[in-house]
C-alpha cells in the first residue's frame, strides 16, 4: 500500500475505528519477529481444529491464553498440552497506545489491560467466515493490527451474519479497534490480495493479524 495516497482515520460504525498506517515499517518488522518466535512454540502455530471436523484455513498461535473453539485455557489441550507463552508487558503498552490512537480517551487507554493475543496467518487462499467474538467474559475493546498482504475485512452487524455490512481494505500497518456497540458485530475476511505487501514489513508473503483482547478470566 502506497503512502502517496493517505487514508484517513475512519469510524466505520460506532466504536469501530480504522487507523490506516498506524505501525511504522520498523514496528511491523519487530512484530513479525515476535510472531515468528511464538509460532515456533511452546505451542506451535497450527490450523485450528473445528469441533464438527475440519480445520480453519487460517493458522493461529496464541499468547497469554490459548483459544480453541470456543473457550480460553492456559494450556493447549488440542495441540501439544503445553502452557502458552506469557503476554508481554510491551504488548500491553502497545494495546494502550492503540486505544489512545483510535479513541483519544486517555483514561480508557490507561485502564486497558489485554491478557491474550490471537495471531492469525493467512496465505493467499485463507479466509475467515463471518463470526462474532464472544468467548471473552469482558466487553473491553479488541485491538487488531495487520501486517503483510492487504485483505478485504467485512464489518457486519450484531444481529445476523449477512447484510448489511461494510467492506474495508486492511493493509500492512493498519490498526482497527472494536469497542462499545461494535464489540459484538459479525466480521470476517473474505479475500486476501496476494503479493500486495511491501517486503520491508518483514513478511515475504501472506498476511498476519494480531488481535489483543481482555478475556476477563483469572488464574
Ligand atoms: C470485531 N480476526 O481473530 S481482525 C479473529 O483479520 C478475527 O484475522 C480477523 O476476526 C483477522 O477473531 C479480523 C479484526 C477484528 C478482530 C476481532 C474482533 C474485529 C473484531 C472482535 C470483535 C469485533
Ligand atoms: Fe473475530
Amino acid at each position: 500500500m502506497s503512502a502517496l495516497i493517505p487514508r484517513p482515520t475512519t469510524e466505520i460504525a460506532p466504536g469501530a475505528v480504522h487507523v490506516p498506517q498506524w505501525l511504522t515499517l520498523q514496528q511491523q518488522r519487530e512484530l513479525v519477529t515476535a510472531c515468528r518466535g511464538w509460532a515456533t512454540g511452546p505451542v506451535p502455530i497450527r490450523h485450528t481444529a473445528l469441533p464438527r471436523g475440519g480445520v480453519m484455513s487460517v493458522q493461529t498461535v496464541c499468547v497469554g491464553w490459548h483459544w480453541q473453539p470456543y473457550r480460553y485455557t492456559r494450556t493447549a489441550g488440542d495441540v501439544n498440552g503445553r502452557q502458552v507463552a506469557p503476554f508481554p508487558e510491551w504488548l500491553v503498552e502497545l494495546g494502550r497506545r492503540a486505544l489512545t490512537a483510535a479513541y483519544a480517551d486517555a483514561s480508557a487507554a490507561a485502564a486497558y489491560t489485554p491478557d491474550t493475543a490471537l495471531i492469525n496467518f493467512y496465505d493467499g487462499q485463507a479466509r475467515m467466515g463471518m463470526h462474532q467474538d464472544k468467548d471473552e467474559r469482558s466487553p473491553a475493546p479488541v485491538v487488531s493490527l495487520s501486517i503483510g498482504d492487504t485483505c478485504v475485512f467485512r464489518v457486519g452487524n450484531t444481529e445476523t451474519r449477512t447484510k448489511p455490512y461494510t467492506d474495508v481494505e486492511l493493509a500492512s500497518g493498519d490498526l482497527f479497534v472494536f469497542g462499545g456497540p461494535s464489540r459484538y458485530v459479525f466480521h470476517g475476511v473474505p479475500k486476501v490480495y496476494e503479493g500486495t505487501a511491501d517486503p520491508a514489513c518483514g513478511l515475504a508473503s501472506g498476511r498476519l493479524n494480531i488481535t489483543m483482547r481482555v478475556t476477563g478470566l483469572t488464574g
